[in-house]
């Protein structure tokens, strides 16, 4: 059996996410995973809150509470959040947990046996009031580039250029507004990830598979003088660095962030008797690992993280596939979470089942390029695939079922030409789009699901069996029964991106398997099959989203 490593970027634990984020790494994770579970891969799909860093910190600090409290509640309402949108984590873990504290210190120590690790004093920022090292996110300041007043030591917003505290015009803490500002040395270790320049590009080059521009935004990092990298931070939470000398201080979270996919495998681990992660992580060449990520974390998975790995000089699994995207606009600008623009996951939920929006993210998904959510489209959208195609083509036919046949997938009569031809198209198809879903095309995926739904409405049109029950009822059990059973595939095909619907309609057919498996063979037998099974009819299996409802999504969630 096929083995498959699926994990998602991990999700900042400092407060609810975007929808630009659940499309840019959660949710077609969660497609892959489905999709390939259908397959009959052995799939384990890893993600975790990434707990630690001034994300943490600050939000803490602004929700009044202390950083442990503060996460707690925090993954428990991101994990609660992901249930509901039908992500299916094998495991959602957490980079606070003990397994990651002693897995980074672990690796930490291996860098610094081959010699990898190194200690220099650098400069940052001190405020006294606050008596800490201020990270350089707590610094504001004007930008000397814009003149903005509220410009972070890290990066100013107001025009998106990249700063170093020093810069900031009359910089003060973000924490008590002090402005007696000092530089204090203090020692920090170093990635010397400048002596891992070459196996880190033979590693890119031995890989095949991901998006180009996940490729050349690897390769642009590696060859500007790839840095040594600071991996420790002068803050109190997070995971402390083994070293004399080092009280006090932590390793940056984007060390420790990639390893927790490690150790919430580790965690999986630990919840059920006969799991063992080593089969994933250790030694694991015939493991597929596919990591999904948007595009300001590419360096950190293509460059920093395999640094980690292959510098540990131990036979760790690395990434084969590297399946990045772009941005998901919010009505011609970026979603925001401090300014909190867009549409926020949980308000999503509040508003229209999941399905809905996991439909739309994928047929949108912003893979080559920044795509723009916009809610007019988003409501075109939806009502047409989902409520006119998928779900008429459901509920038409089985309406039929109970008007004509007692609510059975009935029996009589034999496929003719139509059925053949049918199903021979059908049979391409699927082999489209399982190639579409293999090469993680998930826009195409979604396109391709969409016509087999419109390829079964043509035929059950063209076919009418309505009007055929009239003059040849074995003919209109022909088709009713093709029908039913198509509809049934339909679900099935469609099942990776809209779980919820697919289940409904098969569960009408008393089918309530986890996995619906994906078909294989021949087609004409499976559409002819089932004769005398009863069908549920159920009401309309998507509401159309009314007008007034369009204008309230407008006025909630508008630019
Ligand atoms: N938490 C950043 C982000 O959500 C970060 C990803 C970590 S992946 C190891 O964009
Ligand atoms: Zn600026």
């Amino acid at each position: 059996m096929t083995r498959i490593l699926i994990t998602s970027a991990l999700p900042y634990v400092n407060g609810v996410k975007h929808l630009g984020n659940l499309v840019g790494s959660l949710l077609p994770a969660d497609v892959h995973a489905r999709f390939r579970r259908q397959t009959g891969c052995d799939v384990l799909f890893i993600c975790a809150t990434d707990e630690h860093g001034t994300p943490a910190e600050l939000g803490a600090i602004e929700a009044g509470q202390d950083v442990r409290t503060f996460c707690d509640a925090q993954h428990a309402i991101q994990a609660d959040i992901y249930r509901r949108f039908g992500l299916s984590f094998d495991h959602f873990g957490r980079t606070s947990s003990s397994h990651n504290h002693a897995l980074t210190q672990r690796f930490y120590r291996r860098l610094d046996a081959a010699g990898l690790i190194e200690a220099r004093t650098t400069r940052q920022v001190f405020s006294p009031a606050d008596r800490r090292f201020l990270p350089d996110r707590y610094v504001l300041g004007t930008c000397p580039h814009c003149g903005d007043p509220s410009a972070r030591g890290d990066q100013c917003d107001h025009c998106g250029t990249l700063l170093d505290p020093p810069e900031l015009i009359e910089p003060r803490s973000a924490l008590s507004g002090d402005r007696a500002l000092e530089i204090r040395a203090s020692r920090h270790l170093f990635l010397r990830q400048s002596q891992l320049v070459e196996k880190i590009g033979a590693w890119i080059d031995s890989r095949s598979g991901w998006p180009p521009f996940v490729v050349s935004t690897a390769k642009s990092w590696l060859n500007a003088d790839l840095r040594d990298r600071c991996i420790t931070r002068d803050l109190a939470w997070g995971i402390a660095v083994p070293r004399a000398g080092f009280d006090g201080k932590v390793f940056y979270v984007w060390f420790d962030a990639p390893i927790g996919y490690i150790t919430a495998t580790q965690e999986w681990a630990d919840v059920a008797a006969g799991r063992d992660w080593r089969q994933w992580w250790w030694q694991a060449d015939e493991v597929s690992y596919i990591q999904f990520l948007g595009k300001d974390n590419i360096p950190f998975h293509t460059v920093s993280f395999p640094a980690t790995l292959l510098g540990s000089g131990e036979p760790w699994k690395t990434a084969d596939v590297i399946k990045g995207f772009h941005w998901l606009n919010y009505e011609g600008g970026k979603f925001s979470t401090s300014r909190k623009r867009g549409i926020f996951t949980d308000a999503a939920l509040e508003e229209l089942p999941a399905d809905l929006w996991r439909w739309w993210l994928i047929a949108n998904a912003p893979e080559s390029a920044d795509t723009d959510f916009n809610v007019t489209r988003f409501v075109a959208d939806v009502n047409k695939d989902l409520a006119d195609i998928f779900g008429n083509l459901a509920n038409r036919i089985i309406s039929f079922a109970h008007r004509a046949f007692d609510g059975r997938i009935p029996e009589g009569g034999a496929p003719g030409d139509a059925e053949r031809k049918l199903a021979l198209d059908l049979e391409q198809r699927i082999t489209t789009l399982h190639r579409h879903h293999i090469a993680l095309e998930f826009r195409a995926a979604a396109a391709a699901t969409r016509a087999i739904w419109d390829v079964a409405n043509a035929y059950l049109q063209h076919a009418a069996p309505w009007t055929a029950i009239k003059s040849d009822p074995d003919r209109a059990a022909v088709v009713a029964r093709v029908g039913l059973n198509l509809v049934a595939l339909c679900a099935t095909l469609a099942w990776s991106i809209v779980p919820s619907l697919s289940e409904r309609v098969l569960g009408a057919f008393g089918r309530n398997d986890a996995v619906p498996r994906w078909p294989n063979g021949p087609l004409l037998p499976l559409l002819d099959d089932g004769a005398g099974t009863p069908v549920a009819s159920f009401g309309p299996l998507v509401e159309k989203i009314s007008p007034e409802k369009a204008d309230h999504l407008t006025r909630r969630f508008g630019a």
